[in-house]
């Protein structure tokens, strides 16, 4: 199913077909430039080594090329159609899958759309200044691709806003590009996108931990009876797997360094000679991963039973499950505090679906932290292990919103809170020692000092290419 690029909008879903489509996409299409040029990266450059989709098949989607950065074409892909898609959970469970938006469940899925498509330009607001600092031409070039392809994900929410939203869709895809991230009068919609990504050490946490609740969030959404919306990100969670690639080389590549730096100084206190102590990658860990797991929303939500009962979002890997696909009667066991403690209590599973998907996200989390351990192990770095936080610290969301919750999952009050927040979460001090460390490196094959070069170059070129020119 290849892309007609003779179009002003790429696209595969015969566009040209449904004029006025077209053209209510035409008019959002200068209005989703001059966001790009006013929010979208700021550091001037002629152009960066991208790859763009040409195809949505399984063998070789991407083209790879030299693309100045506001030519991108960004466009609109769906997966192939599977003409014999059935329902796979839900009261309507066997049942063909929706082409068409039914009446009853069209404001829940406007506003799952609306969500999912508000973090992506969200994300590349977050990142409009880390092209300023990058470490290295190869990172600069990531950044800028994990930029554009964020930019598509918000073309491939707003398509589904125009083609099956009407007045109202149209209306949320001009508001998408209205608020902003950290905006005082408009923020974005969920937490952790209006927080802010100063650094790159923050930069890799985000693509770690932030973009793999993408993959959950839209793993749920691709089993949606909704056919076009399961289409779209299918196809996203293909260009979303380069991001989070990108997350845990980059973490790998920060550990590695500060373990050679450990082991030449023969100490942990690694900050004097330009690295990034363990002690502050595990503060920026517990922060990521925290704000991360808000994104699931509640343990326990209505709003998902209803979602997961009606067929709009279903859960992680449906079809894989050995269960009805139904979950009336399941009772699953869930973490919460009580009586200052974090006792195991069981909740109706429908409701606990939140809890469900979290709990997938986190196992998947783990891997990163197994990853990374490895790495100071082969580096000959004993007693220095990171490690996830409970899913309790330092959460807003949820069960544990207004409780203290330490790293290792105990209770405690305001004062123990307060007293240990510092050997917890990053310090102004740290942020400041990460931040002096963010000066960029823009020779081809030169990289900073504070992080160990990458193992191999994208898309086959060498490490030392030139993937951006100024
Ligand atoms: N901040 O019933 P509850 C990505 C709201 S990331 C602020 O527990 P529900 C990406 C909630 O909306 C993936 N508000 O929540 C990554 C609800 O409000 P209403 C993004 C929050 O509905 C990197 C109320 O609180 N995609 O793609 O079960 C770069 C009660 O909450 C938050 C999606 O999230 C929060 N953190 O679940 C680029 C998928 N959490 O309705 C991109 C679409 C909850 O009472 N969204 N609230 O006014 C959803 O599936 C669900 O809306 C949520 C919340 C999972 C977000």
């Amino acid at each position: 199913m290849s892309i007609d690029y003779s179009e002003r909008i790429p696209n595969n879903v015969d566009l040209a077909e449904d004029r006025r489509l077209q053209r209510a996409l035409e008019s959002w299409q200068p209005r989703f430039l001059a966001w790009w040029a006013e929010m979208g990266p700021t550091l001037p450059t002629q152009d960066v080594y991208l790859r763009t989709a040409v195809d949505v098949g399984r063998a070789g989607w991407a083209h790879f090329g030299r693309v100045a950065l506001p030519d991108y074409r960004w466009g609109i892909f769906l997966a192939e159609r599977d003409p014999d898609r059935r329902i796979a959970f839900g009261q309507h469970r066997g049942e063909p899958v929706w082409q068409q938006v039914p009446g009853e469940h069209r404001a829940s899925l406007q506003r799952l759309i609306v969500v999912q498509g508000d973090t992506e330009p969200a994300s590349v607001e977050q990142q409009r200044r880390l092209g300023l600092t990058a470490p290295s031409l190869y990172d600069l070039r990531n950044l800028f691709q994990v930029n554009v392809e964020e930019g598509r994900h918000l073309w491939a929410m707003v398509y589904l806003l125009h083609a099956h939203f009407g007045r109202s869709g149209r209306d949320e895809a001009e508001a998408l590009l209205l608020r902003n991230s950290g905006s005082e009068d408009s923020p974005r919609i969920l937490g952790a996108f209006n927080e802010q990504t100063p650094d790159w050490l923050s930069f890799f946490m985000f693509t770690y931990f932030t973009d793999r609740d993408g993959k959950y969030q839209l793993g749920t959404l691709k089993e949606s009876a909704f056919d076009p919306l399961s289409r779209t990100c299918e196809f996203m969670l293909k260009e979303e797997a380069h991001h989070m690639f990108v997350g845990t080389t980059g973490v790998d590549r920060v550990v590695e360094r500060a373990a050679q730096l450990m082991r030449e100084h023969d100490t942990g206190d690694i900050a004097p000679h330009g690295g990034i102590p363990l002690a502050v990658i595990q503060k920026y860990l517990n922060f990521h991963y925290s704000v991360s797991l808000d994104l699931f929303g509640g343990e326990t939500s209505t709003n998902v039973a209803n979602y997961f009962t009606s067929g709009l979002k279903g859960r992680w890997q449906e079809e894989r499950r050995a269960d009805d696909h139904v979950l009336a009667g399941e009772v699953t066991a869930v973490e919460q505090p009580a009586g200052g403690r974090v006792v195991t209590v069981g909740l109706p599973a429908l409701t606990a679906l939140n809890h469900d998907l979290r709990t997938a996200y986190s196992k998947d989390c783990e891997t990163g932290v197994t990853r990374w351990n490895r790495i100071l192990e082969q580096h000959g770095i004993d007693g220095h292990r990171l490690a996830l936080p409970h899913p309790g610290f330092n959460r807003k969301v949820g069960m544990f919103a207004g409780c203290h919750v330490t790293p290792g999952g105990q209770v405690v009050d305001a004062a123990t809170w307060a007293a240990g927040r510092d050997s917890w979460l990053p310090t102004p001090a740290d942020k400041a020692h990460v931040e002096s460390l963010m000066r960029p490196v823009y020779e081809p094959g030169k990289i900073a000092a504070w992080i160990a070069p990458p193992r191999s170059g994208i898309n086959g070129q060498p490490v030392d290419y030139e993937y951006v020119r100024f």
